[in-house]
């Protein structure tokens, strides 16, 4: 099994501010846990973080072909972007949609997603725990194939 993990803008800010919706713990913390549970899992992993809608289309086509799986917590994008919905329906790796927060809970403007209506699956609120659980979920995904 080989992961794509992409997050989008301001992600890589993970507590510098807003730890009372985002938690304390790091985005360097978010990747090491990642890292670790793919190692013990025996899964390979990349991990991509980008401010910039177009640098994330960019990397969601280049994963064609090369990826079983993608996890992405398109942070604001989510909620925007027609663009990410485009390139992960382009490329067709199945995909589930992460969220640290609860955004059922949040704002209205949070309630959009774009991308979810192609996502295997939508995981909000588990904190950094829930890129894990979308890894376990695709490897499930792929083995019942
Ligand atoms: O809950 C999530 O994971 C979000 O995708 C995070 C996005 C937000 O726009 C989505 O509605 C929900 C924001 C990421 C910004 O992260 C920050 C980290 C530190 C300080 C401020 C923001």
């Amino acid at each position: 099994m080989k992961f794509l993990v992409i997050n989008g803008p301001n992600l890589n800010m993970l507590g510098i501010r807003e730890p009372h919706i985002y938690g304390s713990a790091t985005y360097k913390n978010l990747t090491d846990k990642i890292e670790a549970f793919a190692r013990e899992a025996g899964y390979e992993v990349e991990i991509v973080q980008s401010n910039h809608e177009g640098v994330l289309v960019d990397t969601i086509q280049a994963a064609y072909g090369r990826f079983d799986g993608i996890v992405i917590n398109p942070a604001a994008y989510t909620h925007t972007s027609v663009a990410l919905l485009d390139a992960l329906k382009a490329v067709g790796i199945p995909t589930v949609e992460v969220h640290i927060s609860d955004v059922s809970k949040r704002e209205d403007f949070r309630q959009i997603s774009y991308i979810r209506p192609y996502c295997a699956k939508t995981i909000a609120g588990h904190g950094f725990d829930g890129y894990t659980e979308a890894m376990a979920f695709l490897a499930g995904l792929e083995a019942s194939k």
